[in-house]
């Protein structure tokens, strides 16, 4: 192992085998990165699901390198500065109605454990103090962070650490590949998964729980759609029982699923919602909880001069990233990429499910600019096959992702028909060989 990269712990990285065989990146341009050894490399992924708008953005760099000899730090406690109001400001235009209050956090994993505290203080400064109980649901993904984890619902992510917040239930997840594999868009079954939740009240009783939490799409779990009005069935349950229901728009905030957030998408608006990644194109980190007007009201009743709600960052809207996100949603704006995904699907959703036949593709599916390819699994080795198929593309100068036995693909939206073209067939060479 070279010496030099030695010292840097990576996250969620087989670290020996990296540092043995180590894919640098060293610069990055539109579609694509270009790696160490001067290879240009077609970015799949948008990064992280986080550089929507393509990489080196003018506008966006430019915000920053001002920003930083303008304003590099005002501090955000009883103090603030005139790009958080606007950004704040901007925000809310593009967010479902309601939806008008932002908190500014660093990371989709931060927003998470934000919107919990909320919701668990909202039901408290109401008078229902015993509602604290938190549901979230079976493969869904909500950070690394210990609120996170403990309603996510990745084993993996979960079994090391002990035994996370308490008082925490889960209500299945929507994949049911039997039923519905190969659906394109929403799938037809599984409305009905929704129940989970009544079935959960009737057990710990709705004036226990303070909220739910789901991905309207689950990425990072294998890219889950939402099936025909499961939000819809969740959201009535809620509504019915007082429970507050946050969607966690990490991924599909900022127009992954055609519209500005996936609420709009499908049409369910949630109370509190969370994003990060596409907020500042990933370029400077930076995430947010929406929250809507009852709850900001609900936390503004006490004496003035006191603070409301006992949270916060030091680094909450910091400026560089305030600069960075402005920039952002100038070049989102100006392009129209945050309905860009819309205009795309139906061309980005024909060529993914040619993939149907290649070998041990068992399912394939898709949302927006977002795909999902599944794969058997090698006998006895989970994960494998698909990491050796993203080991081949990477090769051949595609960047994908994959979880488990599935392979994701969430390209930034700037994205044109031939790079389409060129990802589909160097992933379906890749399958090929990987037989
Ligand atoms: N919620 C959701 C829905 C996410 O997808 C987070 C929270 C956490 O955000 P931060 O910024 O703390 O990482 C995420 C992040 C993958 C992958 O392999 C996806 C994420 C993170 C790491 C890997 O798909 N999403
Ligand atoms: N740990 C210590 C000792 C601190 O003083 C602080 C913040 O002041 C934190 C952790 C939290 O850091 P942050 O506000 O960046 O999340």
């Amino acid at each position: 192992m070279a010496k030099d990269l030695d010292a840097y712990w990576m996250p969620f990285t087989a670290n020996r085998q990296f540092k043995k065989a180590p894919r640098l990146l060293t610069r990055a341009d539109g579609m694509y990165f270009t790696d160490d050894k001067g290879r240009q490399i077609l970015d799949g992924i948008a990064g992280l699901w986080c550089v929507n708008a393509g990489h080196n953005r003018p506008k966006i760099v430019k915000a920053i390198q001002d920003q930083a000899a303008e304003l590099d730090f005002a501090p955000p406690f009883q103090m603030g500065h005139p790009k958080a109001f606007e950004l704040a400001e901007r925000l809310v235009q593009l967010t479902p109605d309601g939806l008008n209050k932002v908190f500014y956090t660093n990371s989709g994993s931060e927003s998470v454990d934000t919107a919990l505290k909320m919701a668990i203080a909202y039901h408290r400064v109401r008078g229902e103090g015993a509602r604290t109980r938190l549901i979230g649901r079976e493969r869904g993904y909500h950070g690394v962070n210990f609120g996170g984890i403990s309603v996510g619902g990745m084993v993996a992510n979960r079994k090391m650490f002990g035994t996370m917040l308490g008082g925490v239930d889960h209500i299945r997840h929507t994949h049911d590949p039997a039923r519905n594999a190969f659906s394109v868009g929403q799938p037809a079954h599984g409305a009905e998964f929704a129940d989970d939740l009544d079935k959960l009240i009737a057990l710990h009783d709705a004036s226990t729980i303070a909220a739910v939490i789901v991905e309207p799409v689950a990425g990072s779990t294998g890219v889950l759609i939402p099936p025909q009005g499961y939000l819809q069935r969740l959201r009535q349950i809620c509504d019915k029982h007082g429970i507050l229901l946050i969607f966690d728009e990490v991924i599909t905030g900022f127009g992954r699923t055609g519209n500005p957030f996936a609420a709009q998408t499908f049409g369910v608006t949630p109370d509190l919602m969370t994003v990060a990644k596409g907020l500042t194109n990933g370029c400077v980190p930076m995430g947010a909880v929406f929250a809507t007007q009852t709850i900001y009201d609900a936390f503004m009743n006490g004496p003035e001069h006191l603070i409301e709600f006992f949270h916060g960052y030091t680094y909450s809207a910091h400026p560089l990233a305030c600069a960075a996100a402005l920039g952002t949603l100038d070049t989102y704006a100006e392009e129209g990429l945050l309905t860009r995904a819309a205009e795309m699907q139906a061309y980005f959703a024909e060529c993914l499910h040619s993939l149907k036949g290649e070998p041990n593709v068992i399912d394939v599916r898709n949302i927006g600019l977002v795909g999902g390819v599944e794969l058997a699994p090698l006998p006895g080795e989970p994960a494998k096959r698909a990491f050796n198929v993203f080991l081949d593309c990477w090769d051949k100068g595609l960047l994908i992702r994959t979880t488990g036995d599935t392979i994701a693909l969430s390209p930034p939206l700037i994205i044109e028909r031939e790079h389409i073209d060129r990802i589909i067939d160097t992933l379906r060479g890749a399958l090929k060989r990987a037989a």
